[in-house]
Formats: structure tokens, sequence, C-alpha cells
């Protein structure tokens, strides 16, 4: 049951930007593992040898290896309730921005328009040397080469590297413009994205929480939404919808 307070949904239904910042917990229901919860992928690997660039260059194959196993699950997975009400809510609000930590594309494939990709997009390859661009090369384990000899890598961002700039910078501006702000799913651990939270709350927005478990920026939110996101969201969108 979601207890929202009639005058939070008045809000919303008038807010003129609304964004949703979302973080692996939003893809948990379509079957992809989030990061750091008791199921979560660096559980059982160590992201300092695989989501960084010098574990990859010291082993490419097992790095390539661990992002084509991830990327069979992403393949398979489908967007979740909590997805197609994002891109739902499209339809009722002036202007929706969706900024996303993952690299799961389930956003676009929901349906949402105006979406950041801070963190790249697992269905991207490019290679390190002529940054030539290849999409169907996943079926390949080990690491492929690019005719020019270079080693192709995935499009996503590894601890250390500076994220996109124009999906950084794009954010920031949503962020810093927004009325409301909705953090998905997300423990906020992770900077500079989780800096965004700070950034909409320093600019006035109000922050709204959805998470199974509260977080450290729950403490920033008008209200912390405990539950799933597949199950909160298509709830608060029947709420703006009637
Ligand atoms: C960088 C892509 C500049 C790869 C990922 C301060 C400022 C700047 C940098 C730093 C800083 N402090 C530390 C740093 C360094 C580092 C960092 O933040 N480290 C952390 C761990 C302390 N940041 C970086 O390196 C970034 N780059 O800073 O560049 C620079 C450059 C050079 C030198 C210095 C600085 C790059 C970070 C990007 C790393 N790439 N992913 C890949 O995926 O393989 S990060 C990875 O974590 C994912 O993108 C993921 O989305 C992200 C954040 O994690 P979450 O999404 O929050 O997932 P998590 O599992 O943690 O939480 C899930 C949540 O969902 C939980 O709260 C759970 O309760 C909830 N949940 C579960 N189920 C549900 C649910 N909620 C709702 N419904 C459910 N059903």
């Amino acid at each position: 049951m979601l207890d929202i307070k009639k005058s939070d949904i008045e809000k919303i239904k008038n807010a003129g930007h609304v964004v949703f910042f979302s973080g692996a917990g939003m893809s948990q229901e379509s079957g992809i593992a989030t990061f750091r919860g008791k199921d979560g992928i660096w559980n059982k690997f160590k992201p300092e040898e695989l989501a960084n660039i010098n574990g990859f260059m010291k082993n490419p194959d097992m790095v390539w290896e661990w992002y084509k196993y991830r990327h069979d699950i992403v393949r398979n997975a489908e967007p979740n309730q909590g997805h197609i009400a994002i891109a739902e809510f499209q339809k009722y609000l002036p202007k929706v921005t969706v900024i996303t930590q993952n690299i799961d594309n389930l956003h676009k494939r929901a349906g949402s328009k105006n979406i950041f990709e801070l963190h790249g997009n697992i269905e991207r390859n490019y290679c390190m040397k002529c940054k030539t661009f290849y999409n169907e090369i996943n079926e390949i384990p080990e690491v492929p080469k690019c005719r020019c000899g270079g080693l192709i890598r995935p499009d996503v961002v590894w601890f250390g590297e500076y994220l996109p700039q124009d999906q950084f910078q794009g954010a920031e501006l949503a962020a810093s413009n927004c009325d409301i702000f909705f953090v998905v799913g997300t423990s906020a651990v992770v900077y500079p994205a989780a800096s965004l939270i700070y950034t909409a709350k320093d600019c006035g927005a109000i922050i709204f929480e959805i998470n199974i478990e509260k977080t450290d920026i729950s403490i920033l939110a008008r209200e912390s939404f405990i539950g799933k996101a597949g199950n909160l969201l298509p709830m608060i969108l029947k709420e703006i919808k009637e």
C-alpha cells in the first residue's frame, strides 16, 4: 500500500519538470543483480579487478568475459513495471527527465525519452585505439580486436574514469532546474553521480526516495517510500492519473 500525502500528489501533478534518478535497484525486478546488496555482484567479483581500466589491461579476457556474462543477462531482461511507469509519466507531466547510473538500456526499451546515461551502456563497445564503435561483438568470448589492431572495450564508465561530459552536464542542468527529483533504487555511494541529489536539493527541488530500505540520502528526502520500484512507481502514477 502506498502511503503518500494528497499534498505530495498535488505537488507532483503540478510540477513543471520531474527528474527520475535511477540506480541498480531500478532493474533488480528485471532480474539484473544490484552491486552492493546481499545478492550484489560486488560480493562475487572485485570492482577493482573488473570495472576499471587497470583490471582490463591486466586481464582483458577475464574482464571481457564478465561483461559478456552481464550483457547476456541484460539482453534477456525486460523492462519492469517501474521502468514502464516512468515512461508513462511523460504522458501526464509537462517535462520528465531520466538520469540513470545503469548501463542496461531498460529505460530506453520501456519507452522513456530524454535519458542521460551517466555510466555508459553495455550494448555499446569501442576500440581503445581508433575509437570506432562496435555493437554486435558481444558474441565473441575473448577480447575482440579492431581492424586497426586496438583492443575493443565496453562503452561503460569504469572507476577512476570521467563520466561522459555531455551526459553529466545535461544531468546537472536537469537536476538544477527541476521541481521534483525522484531517487530510485540507489545506495547513492558512487560519485560524482550521487552529487546530483545534492544539486537538486540545493536548487530547491523536492526529493522523493524509492528504495527497499533507508539510505544515506534519506535525510534529504521529503518522503522515503520504502518498497520495490516496480510496485511503488505504478502506484504513484495511478494517483497522478486520477
Ligand atoms: C570519477 C559502470 C573523476 C561499470 C559504475 C568523489 C568525487 C568523485 C569521484 C569519487 C569520489 N569519491 C570516490 C570517487 C571514486 C569513485 C566512487 O564513487 N567510488 C565509490 C565506490 C566510493 N567514482 C569514480 O571512479 C567515478 N569517476 O570519479 O571520475 C575522476 C577521474 C580520475 C581520477 C579521480 C576522479 C566513476 C564511477 C562509475 C563507476 N561505474 N558502473 C559497470 O557497471 O560495470 S558504478 C556502479 O555503481 C553502477 O553504475 C551502479 O549504478 C552504481 C551505483 O550503485 P547503485 O546503482 O546505487 O547500486 P547499489 O547496488 O549500490 O544499490 C542498489 C540500491 O537499490 C540499494 O540501495 C538497494 O536497497 C536498492 N534496491 C534493491 N532492490 C530494489 C531497490 N530499490 C527499489 N526497488 C528494488 N526492487
